[in-house]
């Protein structure tokens, strides 16, 4: 068994509401299996599905059960046979950093001193963390807490939570923790779970011990793979590439935040003022360093991040540019639900998070309505039924390269060597990728205008072209129509 080439990320409320009660729900998903599959999808991470007080649910009660709104446990397990019989996995978000503050241990630990389940999150006397200078922390991307002990009613100790008080963290340095996630995890994968999205996979220690993050995760691992030695984990470690790379010691891939910045950055630009390819061929080096089998997992955005549609102001010709570049470079590309039609939003998280939109207003019967949506409607974003007989839709622009990354075996790969092509106009991002004997060249012009390409000698065929416009001038020389990629090959 491979890994999946293609992810695609769903976030459960917003996705596909089955029964109308304005909440997307796991029969939603799987109703909607045929639609992720024709669109090329190998893979689904589903946002937390346990039982959680929160919308969003990454605060969780009860790690064996599953979210009432979102369905049972007999709904689950369909959507997993279904989704396995149409070859898509399924990826579960474990939320293992911390629970909710209603969570049964929390609520005992929080009983006192003499608690069985105190050591299982982290207590420290006011006087001790002052003289540990760890009463503040700096604000990261990830969470802005900067007062992470926090008070709870009857005790004079405070508890450690990173993200917020209604989050005490894990105590993973006590054994029965430790063994209790590795159960919990053991438990979904012998249902048949392919594996896990690990949220906060750089806060399991805090930080000022996190170098004990890279030695949980590797034996994380070896228990997960007790089950299911295929398994496949994907790390959230928020944070500059070279500060991911020790996690690939444990973890198969690790989202690549510095990429989706750099892609959101150029295509907004139409210039390539990164250095692109040199940087990611560099980053790409130091995570193999680590692990020769690393997978980088790239994303244009995700549930935490503006999407791109509002990144890049709806621009259909923007948006095709970055969906070039997502399916082109090297590496394991998730879509975040509603990429594909364009879809907008912008923080605060809620409307970032807003219901898909399959049909036009009071005739999308499965559009969730949980929440008032802000800027993704049916006046704002063309929804599915509309851009589907659409060639020029955004959505059949990404189908194709879907398609067209699964069809060829170097740009699909999640590994072999990539490397810029001489290029001195910032208009354009020009590289080679080559696995094996075989070798790519790959062409973006990012910019409005038409961009030629010269080099005294290139591969002659075209394996893919976004726009009938671009073509060979000569055999040396290729013009790229505003926006547009190239693939050529030999
Ligand atoms: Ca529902
Ligand atoms: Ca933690």
């Amino acid at each position: 068994m491979t890994h999946p080439r293609i992810c695609y990320e769903i976030f459960v409320r917003s996705f596909c509401d089955s029964n109308g009660d304005g909440i997307g729900d796991l029969n939603g998903i799987r109703s909607k299996l045929p639609y992720l599959q024709e669109f090329g999808v190998e893979a689904i991470w589903l946002t937390p599905i346990q039982p959680s007080p929160s919308y969003h649910k990454y605060d969780v009660v009860d790690y064996y059960g599953i979210e009432p709104e979102y369905g049972t446990l007999d709904d689950f397990k369909n959507l997993l046979t279904e989704a396995h019989a149409r070859g898509i996995k399924v990826i579960l978000d474990l939320v293992i950093n911390h629970t909710s503050v209603r969570h049964p241990w929390f609520v005992e630990s929080a009983k006192g001193k003499a608690s069985p389940y105190r050591n299982y999150y982290n207590w420290k006397s006011p006087e001790e963390i002052e003289a540990l200078g760890i009463a503040t922390r700096e604000a990261t991307p990830d969470t802005w807490e900067r007062k992470p002990w926090h008070s709870a009613v009857g005790n004079t100790e405070k508890y450690y939570g990173l993200f917020w008080k209604g989050m005490p963290d894990l105590n993973c340095d006590h054994p029965p923790v430790r063994q209790a996630i590795y159960e919990i995890g053991n438990y979904w994968l012998e249902m048949g779970v392919d594996g896990f999205r690990l949220d906060a996979a750089r806060h399991i220690y805090p930080e000022w011990e996190e170098y004990k993050n890279y030695d949980f995760w590797v034996e994380f691992r070896t228990e997960m793979q007790k089950v299911n030695p295929q398994v496949y984990l994907v790390g959230e470690v928020w944070n500059a590439a070279d500060k991911i790379a020790p996690y690939f010691r444990g973890l198969t891939a690790n989202f690549n935040f510095d990429l989706s910045l750099a892609l959101q950055k150029i295509t907004a630009e139409e210039r390539d003022t990164v250095h692109l390819i040199v940087t990611l061929a560099k980053n790409r080096q130091v995570f193999a360093q680590t692990n020769p089998r690393f997978i980088d997992a790239t994303m244009l955005t995700n549930h935490d991040q503006t999407r791109i549609g509002s990144v890049l102001h709806g621009k259909q010709t923007h948006l095709k540019v970055a969906a070039n570049l997502l399916f082109t470079l090297p590496g394991q590309p998730y879509v975040y639900y509603g990429e594909e039609l364009g879809m907008l939003g912008q923080k605060p998280d809620d409307f970032i998070r807003e219901p898909f939109l399959w049909g036009y207003r009071q005739h999308d019967r499965e559009r969730a309505r949980w929440m008032k949506p802000k800027y993704s409607k049916s006046v704002t974003v063309t929804p599915l039924v509309g851009q589907q007989n659409d060639p020029n839709s955004l959505y059949n622009h990404y189908k194709r390269l879907i398609h067209f990354r699964k069809s060829n075996a170097v740009i699909g790969s999640f590994y072999g060597q990539i490397e810029p092509l001489p290029n001195r106009n910032p208009r354009l991002v020009a590289f080679k990728r080559g696995l094996a004997e075989q070798e790519v060249w790959v062409l973006h012009n990012l910019s409005s205008t038409t961009v030629t390409y010269f080099a005294s000698f290139m591969p002659t065929e075209l394996l893919l072209t976004t726009d009938t416009a671009s073509r060979f001038e000569k055999v040396d020389t290729i013009s790229l129509a505003p926006f547009s990629c190239v693939v050529l090959g030999e």
